[in-house]
């Protein structure tokens, strides 16, 4: 009996690192392309676990869209922050954008591959209400309003890919977004030569 409780404890102990597709933020990601997080595994990705900090936070992942037909990514039902979502191209410009969700969740964010241009490595950020990002020129590429609809860039700054986030963040805690669609990112992401210092926690 003994010797079956612990081959049970060990086989459940193997069995979580093949069932785990979800990443936990480590530290505090990055909210710009060179220093976005590359969560690492394989297949199929459902979760991200963080925590946006006060003061103003964003964190930015590594997420590849097989199929932008099924894509979903929401923070409903994954905190009870007024969270904002983000999909960046690896390059940082801007692909689709929700506050609120559009189906009535409430504060949180829900965003699909309406405006995803097709398959590809793309990254994923949130951030707190009204913890935004900027060109270069220091121009909105997201426009604010209105809260609860899905948007492809709209600011003055939506041709310019994000080059910095301001300029109130409100709403702080842990979240989860949890995904449909969307698998790990390669270890060597597609259009993106910057991943090295992620890269360099894993060796
Ligand atoms: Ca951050
Ligand atoms: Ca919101
Ligand atoms: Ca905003």
């Amino acid at each position: 009996m003994r010797l079956l409780l612990i081959l049970s404890a060990a086989f459940v102990l193997a069995a979580v690192p093949a069932a785990a597709q979800t990443w936990n933020e480590i530290g505090d990601a990055g909210d710009l392309p060179a220093s976005a997080q590359l969560p690492q595994g394989t297949g199929t990705f459902n979760q991200i676990n963080g925590t946006l900090l006060s003061g103003g936070d964003a964190d930015m992942y590594c997420i590849h869209i097989p199929n932008p037909g099924v894509f979903v990514a929401t923070t409903c039902g994954g905190t009870t922050a007024d969270t904002q979502l983000w999909l960046f191209d690896p390059t940082g410009l801007g692909v689709t954008h929700d506050d609120d969700d559009p189906g009535g969740c409430g504060l949180q964010s829900s965003i699909t591959g309406a405006f995803v241009p097709g398959p590809g490595d793309y990254l994923l950020a949130v951030s707190q209400y009204n913890w935004d990002p900027y060109d270069a020129a220091g121009n909105l590429i997201w426009q604010n309003t209105p809260f609860n609809f899905e948007r492809a860039p709209d600011g003055p700054g939506a041709p310019g890919p994000v080059a910095s986030w301001g300029t109130s963040g409100f709403a702080t805690g842990p979240y989860s977004i949890i995904m449909t669609g969307v698998h790990f990112c390669p270890s060597t992401p597609v259009e993106h030569a910057t991943w090295g210092s992620i890269k360099g926690l894993y060796r």
